[in-house]
């Protein structure tokens, strides 16, 4: 309660549901993403909710490196620091390995890895500088993070979310060396009921039509309850990695 939270990507599915958990239970959530719009009008809908938190819609591209300094400075200005940082954004375009275009490779790259590596390092300055000392950062991984896809399509996601488990783990043994209680954890989900996971399966109508019908997908808000599951563990619970796929998901 009371304290400040970065939410990327919350103009959407998973990010717009972990920003609106955070706002009802009291937090300050600055909510980032290029269609800024989307998060003014979520803010709206959490303050008519008569939710006791704030959500904060600012605009940035996160494929942008001066973009991401320039909203933690406004942060540091306006909100003094970040006290919890959820890396929820992240994009996978349909490029095999073997006939991908190098565009869509480098467009995961810079939001899966890299705006998450930057916006991980600015939040544990903004912690540091302050002497916040429970600080946690929480990565949206995926489950295609811990096993490959067997699907040319999703290859180069799952070797950026492989590298997102990596960072989770480096990044714990980094706050731990650094002496910290600063926590760091990531959440595994499967099939996610949301634009993304529609959009993945563009390619293939009948395909995403099927797996749809199914199996009963998880839900934005499922994950949503993970993270304030995690933010909720006692001060020297250190939880890694959580993993949750639909019941009925197989691979
Ligand atoms: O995705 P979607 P989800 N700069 O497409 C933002 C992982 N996951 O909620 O800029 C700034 O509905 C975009 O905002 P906008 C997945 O890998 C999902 O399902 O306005 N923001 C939007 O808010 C990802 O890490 C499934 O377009 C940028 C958000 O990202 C996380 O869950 C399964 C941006 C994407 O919203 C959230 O996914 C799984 C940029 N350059 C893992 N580019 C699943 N849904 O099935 C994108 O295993 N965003």
């Amino acid at each position: 309660k009371g304290r400040v939270a970065l939410v990327t990507g919350a103009s959407v599915g998973i990010g717009a549901a972990v920003a609106r958990a955070l706002v009802q239970q009291g937090m300050r959530v600055v909510g980032c993403a290029r269609s800024v719009d989307k998060i003014e009008k979520l803010a709206a809908e959490c303050q008519s909710a008569g939710y006791s938190g704030t959500l904060i819609p600012y605009k940035c591209d996160l494929s942008n490196e001066e973009e991401i300094l320039s909203m933690f400075s406004a942060i540091k200005t306006l909100h003094k620091g970040v006290d919890v940082c959820i890396n929820n954004a992240g994009l996978a375009h349909n490029e095999p390995l073997l006939s991908g275009k190098t565009e869509g490779w480098r467009n995961m790259i810079d939001v899966n890895v890299l705006a998450l590596s930057i916006c991980t390092r600015e939040a544990y300055k903004s912690m540091k500088e302050r002497n916040v000392d429970d600080g946690h950062i929480i990565n949206i991984n995926s489950m295609g993070g811990h096993r490959m896809v067997p699907s040319a399509d999703e290859h180069f996601y799952c070797a950026t979310k492989y590298a997102v488990t990596a960072l989770t783990e480096g990044i714990r043994q980094e706050l731990r060396e650094a002496n910290t209680h600063i926590r760091a954890t990531c959440i595994s989900p499967g099939i996610v009921e949301t634009e993304f996971a529609f959009r993945h399966h563009n390619s293939d109508p009948e395909k995403a039509a099927a797996v749809y019908e199914s199996m009963k997908c998880l839900k934005a808000e499922d994950i949503a309850s993970a993270v304030t599951f995690v933010l909720s563990a006692p001060p020297h619970v250190q939880i890694g990695d959580v993993q949750m796929r639909p019941v009925e998901q197989v691979s």
